[in-house]
């Protein structure tokens, strides 16, 4: 990461594997030359050029489309060209090593948004929005990344950043004009001001850390006594074979993960072993291997059998998790499917994980308790860095805020300033270490 590149890069910017369609992405300062030789043909800028594609010997590799994008009005700011060929993988690493002979480089994992970073086209919140749009697994996760996209947390970050600029500014003023003999902190009303800014930040830290609840992956674990039908309810929840079902006590063993979505949420949802004491050394270890699941669990799915319950211990119900009781088997009990009514208020849904019935009751109820008070209001994409540098400004203006209460320091209010600029500038990567920049592009796809 060095910002300095000023090599011309390549890369397959469509996804893995044979498609009707591929695009090879080029930028930098030989994109241009390099599809120019590669199509024998001088190219227009934003204009869609249907051409032969053209190995070293003249022979023809593919055909398809080639736009020219001149910089700094593309995607990176630099020269670009996209090629479009078909989506086979043969031909696209042809076409791709053919850009490679004739001078570009393979583009490592998110190197075209860092360089649309580095060119001032996008923010870091931005360019974490696209890979985060990229990466969506539900509706309200996309439409949450295209508004970081389009720039909704940026200006209010860049907002609360020009706010506590002019702040410390004041505060610096009054320092070294002491002998002016008037207090500029006070004629500025700064003290109330950085109140101000304060609880904007504690706002968009609460408004970060709902939009992360919604985002996040939660882990779900069926927990219960063996048979009680915890495989087959993951079975019926993931809409496929996944799980070994048999009327054998004792049939799971190993802890089984799985994907699945509970409306706009995404539950990494894990089959345990039925818990029961046993000798058989397989079956212990699988029970041990419940108990180390449930208890890392964001939510436990306390599987009973409503014909026969068993129910277990509350060792296995840890209290740092959201406990539901699922009451399997209505469809020989004759219990009515859907929420039922409990005396102490906890949370209980009858189900039939054989035929389905209260199967979309129970993901109501796991998404309802899952997203706590105040997630309806998210309004953008947000990550854990993001929680993490509005955490450190608030508590650094809250610290200095309460210093200056007390010793009325100007001094020292204007250091303490200047770390929670900083931290509210590392959002947009205003303030950045390479490494913290490393580390962003870094999980970006190739050819992103
Ligand atoms: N009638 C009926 N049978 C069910 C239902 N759910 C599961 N079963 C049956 O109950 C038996 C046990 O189901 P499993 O899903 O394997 O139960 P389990 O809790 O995973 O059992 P272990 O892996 O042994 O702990 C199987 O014969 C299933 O077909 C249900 O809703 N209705
Ligand atoms: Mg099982």
């Amino acid at each position: 990461m060095t910002g300095l590149d000023t090599d011309t890069i390549a890369a397959i910017a469509t996804a893995r594997g044979n498609g009707p369609v591929g695009i090879i992405r080029l930028s930098g300062p030989d994109s241009l030359s390099i599809a120019q030789t590669l199509s024998e043909s001088e190219l227009s800028p934003r204009y869609a050029h249907y051409r032969s594609f053209l190995g070293d010997e003249g022979q023809t590799i593919d055909s398809g489309l080639a736009i020219y994008f001149p910089g700094p009005n593309s995607f990176t700011g630099e020269d670009v060209v996209e090629i479009q060929g078909h989506g086979g993988h043969v031909v696209l690493h042809t076409l791709l090593s053919r850009c490679i002979d004739l001078g570009a480089r393979q583009a490592r994992p998110g190197e075209f948004s860092e360089r649309s970073f580095i060119n001032g086209k996008i923010d870091l919140i931005q360019a974490e929005a696209i890979a985060d749009l990229i990466a969506a697994e539900t509706e309200i996760a996309a439409k949450l990344a295209s508004a970081s996209l389009s720039g909704a947390f940026s200006s209010l970050v860049t907002d609360l950043s020009y706010q506590l600029n002019e702040l410390r500014a004041l505060t610096e003023a009054s320092i070294d004009f002491p002998e002016e003999d008037i207090d500029v902190l006070e004629r500025h009303s700064v003290e109330s001001r950085l109140r101000d800014c304060n609880a904007t930040i504690e706002r968009l830290l609460n408004d970060v850390a709902a939009s992360q609840k919604k985002t996040q992956h939660y882990l779900a674990v069926l927990i219960g006594a063996p048979n009680a039908g915890k495989s087959s309810l993951l079975n019926a929840l993931a809409r496929e074979d996944v799980a070994i079902v048999t009327n054998v006590p004792g049939t799971t063993r190993d802890t089984l993960k799985q994907s699945i979505k509970a409306g706009d949420i995404v539950l990494d949802l894990v089959d345990t072993a039925g818990i029961r004491q046993s000798d058989d050394v397989i079956e212990q270890e699988g029970v041990k291997r419940a108990k180390l699941s449930s208890q890392a669990a964001d939510l436990v799915l306390h599987i009973i059998d409503d014909n026969e319950p068993q129910e277990i211990t509350s060792e296995w119900l840890p209290e740092s998790a959201i406990n539901i009781q699922v009451r399997n088997k209505i469809d020989i009990s004759g219990k009515q499917a859907g929420i039922v009514p409990t005396q102490d208020g906890d949370r209980c849904v009858a189900i039939s994980a054989k035929n389905g019935d209260g199967i979309d009751a129970l993901l109501r109820v796991v998404e309802e308790s899952l997203l706590i008070q105040g997630t309806q209001n998210s309004q953008f994409s947000a990550r854990q860095r993001h929680v993490d540098a509005l955490s450190e400004a608030h508590d650094a203006l809250s610290e200095s805020l309460l210093a200056f209460e007390h010793h009325n320091a100007a001094e020292l209010l204007a250091e303490d300033l200047k770390r929670v600029q900083s931290a509210i500038d590392s959002l947009t990567g205003q303030v950045a270490s390479d490494d913290i920049l490393g580390l962003i592009f870094s999980s970006f796809c190739i050819g992103k």
